[in-house]
């Protein structure tokens, strides 16, 4: 399986019908890793309050971004366990190669996608979570694996879940007009090449999010409902 994640960048798995199987089915994808509640499961499942956010536990769209970017390093692979499958329109996992795709720019503009530090803010409620972490968008670890920061909300409002529509002034934005243009060129090209992906129910969508980038298209039943692992690799 893992060898299919290498050459796909993502895999679905079916018929996993409990947390146990999860874990089994897994098991080649590293160590469960703590989440930002310090928990090794985190719902996806649209809670009250949440409404006007572009946030895992609304109904809402959520663009473009690898998980945990300040995180280091951030969970290598990601996996959604579907327990209910939206009916009606969207609720889709979208994901797309946004690394192969960066590294596909001139390469001055790779050169700076490979130096500028962006400040990747961490969550720590717990305790067990990050402080963050000042890292360019594409870098290379120590056992020369590529890792891929992204995130349209920090990018375009300086916010990992911003209210929608809030604008915010360029000079504020982490990484200014280019960022914001960036953000919304990568967003085009999810628009354009993403997998999207509706998970069916009791099956697990497994990908490497040191490559690929994910987002979710809005839905209205509210009965969805997914369940989350971060994963070390191994
Ligand atoms: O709801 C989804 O399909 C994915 C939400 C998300 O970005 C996440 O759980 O990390
Ligand atoms: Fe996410």
């Amino acid at each position: 399986m893992i060898d299919q994640v290498r050459r796909d960048g993502f895999l679905v798995i079916d018929d996993v019908e409990s947390h146990e199987d999860v874990s089994s089915a897994l098991i080649e994808f590293g160590r469960m890793m703590p989440q930002y509640d310090g928990n090794l499961t985190y719902e996806v499942k649209a809670q009250l309050g949440f409404d006007d956010r572009a946030y895992s536990k609304s109904r809402n769209e959520i663009r473009a971004h690898t998980e945990a970017p300040g995180w280091n390093p951030p969970p290598k692979y990601l996996a959604l366990w579907c327990r209910v499958q939206a009916r009606g329109e969207g609720g889709e996992t979208c994901l797309a190669d946004v690394r192969a795709y960066l590294k596909g720019f001139e390469p001055p503009v790779v050169e700076r996608l490979r130096s500028h530090d962006i400040a990747w803010g961490g969550t720590n409620t717990s305790g067990t979570g990050s402080a963050g972490v000042v890292a360019p968008m594409l870098t290379t670890d120590e056992s020369g694996d590529e890792v891929l920061r992204f995130s349209y909300n920090l990018l375009t409002s300086g916010e990992y879940d911003p209210e929608l529509g809030r604008q915010v002034p360029v000079e504020r934005l982490p990484w200014g007009q280019f960022g914001f243009d960036l953000a919304h060129q990568v967003h085009e090209h999810f628009r354009e090449a993403a997998h999207r992906i509706s998970i069916p129910k009791n099956a697990v969508l497994v990908w490497d999010n040191h490559r690929l980038a994910h987002a979710r298209t809005p839905y209205t039943d509210a009965r969805r409902h997914l369940i989350r692992y971060w994963l070390a690799g191994a």
